[in-house]
């Protein structure tokens, strides 16, 4: 684990990619700015570092309190609704739970 954004950063990084700072960043948004902050595409290995900092309880498996709480967490306007259809859209076999291959997939066409 070799990620080092200190939260402030992150913070402040999220500032940066709202522009019109309407308060609203999407994950699509999100993603492709940590793309453009390396200036590249991330990684498979990348990608995986950013998932198991979302997955807290370490179960290789992002239920949708623990993608909430990234949200929380980088203080991301969202709506419920949002979040849950993000959600659903990412969980291709619909089991409740993203996989990494499931993560890496969605982030792969965005
Ligand atoms: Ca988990
Ligand atoms: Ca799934």
């Amino acid at each position: 684990m070799n990620v080092s954004l200190k939260e402030n950063e992150l913070e402040n990084f999220i500032k940066s990619i709202d522009q019109n700072n309407d308060g609203h960043i999407d994950f699509d948004e999100f993603i492709h700015a940590f793309s453009d902050m390396f200036s590249r595409k991330l990684t498979r290995d990348e990608l995986k570092q950013v998932f198991s900092l979302m997955d807290k309880d370490n179960s290789s498996s992002l239920n949708i309190d623990e993608v909430e709480e990234v949200y929380q967490k980088l203080r991301i306007p969202y709506s419920k609704e949002g979040l849950v259809r993000m959600f659903e859209q990412i969980d291709k076999d619909n089991s409740g739970f993203i996989s990494f291959d499931e993560f890496f997939d969605y982030i792969e066409i965005i």
